[in-house]
């Protein structure tokens, strides 16, 4: 009898532990879950540890972005403007279409487009953009492939 009781307590503590012990590990695998989660997904608000990876990255792109010189050139109805810019080598060009149709930034000549190939940016349609980085001095012509004669020079120092 006495022995009955022993063995019969010291079986309750033992589930008691098991008990204790799963209720640990799904707490565990559920916050380690989470947090691989919400660090792959990047979207759970409610986890402030994810906002420091993004923010980061953000400062690095944009101070290699700072560090670039940029130059816009706006393409309107009355074609590109300005037709003619001057910069330095490295200077990263951006053609923003603001003229309310599909155009095209392709090099010189027209139709052939043979003066500088990597000038052949080809269709963007209204309010969307291309760039280009000009690494070797030498001037640079171009036109709106579909409204030819819309056309612009860039000058590189
Ligand atoms: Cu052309």
């Amino acid at each position: 009898m006495a022995e009955e009781n022993v063995s019969y307590s010291a079986k309750r503590p033992l589930w008691q532990w098991v008990l204790v012990y799963v209720v640990i590990g799904l707490v565990v695998y559920g916050m380690v879950y989470y947090f691989v989660l919400a660090k792959k997904e990047g979207k759970n608000p409610n986890s402030p540890a994810q906002s420091t990876p993004p923010a980061t990255t953000e400062e690095s792109s944009s101070s290699a972005e700072a560090a670039t010189p940029q130059e816009v050139i706006l393409l309107t109805a009355r074609g590109f403007s300005p037709a003619s810019l001057t910069i330095k080598a490295g200077t990263k060009v951006i053609w923003v279409n603001q003229a309310g149709a599909l155009a095209t930034v392709d090099s010189n000549p027209h139709p052939a487009h043979t003066d500088y190939q990597p000038l052949n940016l080809g269709n963007f349609k209204d309010k969307e953009r291309l760039f280009l980085t000009f690494d070797k001095p030498g001037t640079y012509k171009y036109h709106n492939h579909l409204n030819s004669g819309q056309t612009g020079t860039i000058i590189v120092q």
